[in-house]
């Protein structure tokens, strides 16, 4: 392949918009080595204005990507490729020299589930296999986005190259775009992202829904010691939006590693109760389990306020006083839509019914929106067409919306985002919470009883996973951390990491719980009413920070008292016996099980402290 000059006058890509000279050198480098390999017919420089954005909307619309949502204002509907409708684990790669930097050495006999991981050498092969030329015919766009308010101390800079205007108006949601980075970062230091759709023009193959992509060629891969993310293949926001799960997990947890502060998959809330005293707590959680719901919830108490910082992802460091402050590095929420309903979650649906990109989502007569779980009975006379573009009606037996259909919507438009949402030190963070969907033997809440012991429950965290194809029945899946898809560097030493966060003189830890909103009863009925009424588990942890609520120690961690959760106004009496009921059996197999996948995929690298954990989980339950 012989390089091309990059100027118009030369041959180079028309400019479509902005100043390349302008742009600080190692951008402008970036830019002009994005050019070489991937021959963009143009490049945009994104400034991330609203004028721009209706360019590339109105772009999207006459393509035939996006069409007009009439029955809101200034939303979009996006169907995708059916073959490109998530994240695909097999190929995201950690590149690393050494093996044993992004994943713990496996147990002889096991695979490992903790992250895949390629070598220097074999990825620039990938890379030389794809992108040569594989913007030919497209735009390259140029954004520069911040990862966190502009300016702030804790946020990073990142430049995405990409050929999809999908991917810049979604960016401009989810990320803050344009100019204003670009003065921020100056002649500082950026992750080098690049991103194509692997479809140059003309097309080799008809596209489908017109949307481009290449799913036999998808590759996502983060290389931490170069700072450099590249994807390719994939229009999906999870493989294409790099600055959200590739920039602000994968490359974040590695750089946070390296600096000593924490990258999670959290959603951040603030929390008052009814004298006034605020808290803000960050919740870790496996997928079905309602995370974007709790982080926007509308609290059955009277005179208790939940506020929302974020509903995904939280960057957290201690400062000089040693609290450990948080930020959301996003712009913007790209939730799940099936499910989302008045009842779950009622800011959610506020926030989206304007300026949002929907995908996957089916689309109704009157020019609005439908999904499972909407819980909104369709006007007389209104039809309903699936997300595979095919007229739907309730008995066809298959959901209107793709089960991982999403919204994309500005976070500032969420009636109860916190006042604090982007405040440039961070919110103060006093709980951490995990938590997932467990059926069975798992209690309501429990506090860990140490630091040490709380990364111990953050390790063993799992969760039912809803019925994949090619799983029978549901599956209790381990998730540690919430984070199993997106750790950066070797779960072994996140562990060590994590662990040493004790050490630091004057860290004020924050307090450790496990949640489970799901456990059923002998039945089959939930246990607990969930949603709103969660609030009467965030009351109990309130109030533990503060040392007012009881507690009991039990084997796995500290219990509410009798009468120390708040029970009263709820609709329904709860079995609290069924709730909080340990069984030593179950339990025993729990610490087995953690054992088991912890000495199988952790292996060498799990830390002496988590083994002398798990040791004492099962001496206590032992003694149960
Ligand atoms: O999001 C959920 N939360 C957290 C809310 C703040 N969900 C939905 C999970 C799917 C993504 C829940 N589902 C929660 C919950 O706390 N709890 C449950 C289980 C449940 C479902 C229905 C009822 C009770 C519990 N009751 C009725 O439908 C009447
Ligand atoms: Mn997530």
């Amino acid at each position: 392949m012989t390089p091309r000059p990059a100027s118009p006058e030369q041959g180079g890509p028309r400019v479509a918009r902005g100043e390349p000279s302008a742009l600080a050198p190692a951008v402008r480098e970036f830019v002009e080595a994005g050019v070489t390999l991937c021959l963009p017919d143009a490049v945009h420089i994104c400034d991330g204005s609203d004028e721009e954005n209706r360019t590339v909307l109105a772009q999207l619309e006459e393509q035939g990507v996006i069409k007009k949502l009439p029955k809101y204002h200034n939303c979009w509907l996006a169907r995708t490729d059916p073959r490109d409708v998530a994240r695909v684990e097999s190929r995201t790669v950690i590149v690393t020299r050494d093996p044993r930097e992004a994943v713990p050495a496996v147990l002889k006999g096991g695979v490992g589930q903790l992250g895949r991981w390629m070598s220097p050498e074999e990825l620039d092969k990938e890379v030389a296999g794809r992108f040569p030329g594989c913007m030919k015919g497209r735009t390259m766009y140029v954004i520069p986005f911040s990862m966190g308010p502009v300016g702030s101390p804790l946020s990073k800079i990142g430049v995405q190259l990409t050929d999809s205007p999908y991917v810049v108006a979604s960016m401009r949601v989810m990320t803050r775009m344009g100019k204003a980075v670009l003065t921020a970062l100056g002649t500082g230091d950026f992750v080098r992202c690049l991103h194509s759709v692997g479809c140059p023009l003309p097309l080799q193959r008809p596209l489908v829904n017109n949307w481009p992509c290449n799913p036999e060629q998808t590759l996502i891969a983060q290389i931490p010691e170069r700072r450099q993310i590249v994807s390719f293949g994939s229009g999906y926001g999870g493989n294409s939006l790099l600055g959200k799960k590739c920039f602000a997990l994968r490359m974040a947890s590695h750089l946070a590693k390296e600096e000593g502060w924490l990258a999670e998959h959290m959603l951040i809330l603030g929390i008052t109760n009814p004298a006034g005293q605020k808290k803000y707590m960050a919740a870790a959680f496996p997928s079905a389990c309602g995370k974007t719901n709790l982080a926007m919830m509308s609290p059955t108490l009277p005179g208790w306020k939940v506020e929302c910082v974020g509903d995904d992802i939280a960057w957290m460091k201690f400062d000089g006083q040693g609290h450990l402050r948080a930020i959301n590095p996003e712009n913007g929420f790209f939730g799940v839509a099936p499910g989302t309903s008045a009842k779950t979650n009622p800011n959610a649906m506020t926030a989206i019914a304007k300026n949002t990109i929907f995908t996957n989502v089916a689309e109704t007569s009157d020019g609005g929106v439908h999904w499972e779980g909407m819980d909104e009975a369709l006007p007389e006379g209104v039809t309903v067409t699936s997300w595979k573009n095919k007229p739907w009606s309730p008995g066809d037996g298959e959901p209107c919306a793709h089960p991982n259909s999403r919204f994309c919507t500005p976070a500032d438009q969420c009636p109860i985002i916190d006042p604090l949402w982007e405040s440039p030190e961070g919110v103060p963070i006093e709980a951490i919470i995990f938590g997932g969907r467990r059926p069975e033997g798992v209690p309501l809440v429990f506090e860990a009883f140490s630091w040490q012991h709380g990364v111990f429950v953050g390790a063993a965290m799992r969760s039912e996973a809803t019925a994949a194809a090619e799983h029978k029945g549901k599956e209790i899946m381990h998730d540690p951390f919430a984070m199993r898809p997106f750790f950066g560097y070797n779960f072994g030493h996140y562990l060590s990491h994590w662990l040493s966060m004790a050490e630091r003189p004057g860290a004020k830890l924050p307090k450790i719980f496990h949640v489970n909103w799901f456990r059923r009863s002998r039945t089959g009925g939930f246990l607990w009413p969930g949603f709103g009424e969660n609030i009467r588990v965030l009351d109990w942890m309130f109030r533990r920070l503060d040392g007012e609520a009881g507690a009991t120690p039990s084997a796995v961690g500290y219990l509410p008292c009798r009468d120390s959760l708040d029970l009263e106004g709820l609709k329904d009496p709860v079995d609290l016996d069924q709730l909080f009921a340990l069984d030593r059996e179950f339990w025993r197999k729990e610490a087995e099980e953690v054992g088991k996948y912890l000495a199988t995929q952790v292996n060498e690298d799990l830390p002496a402290e988590i083994v002398r954990q798990l040791e004492l989980l099962r001496q206590r339950v032992n003694q149960m």
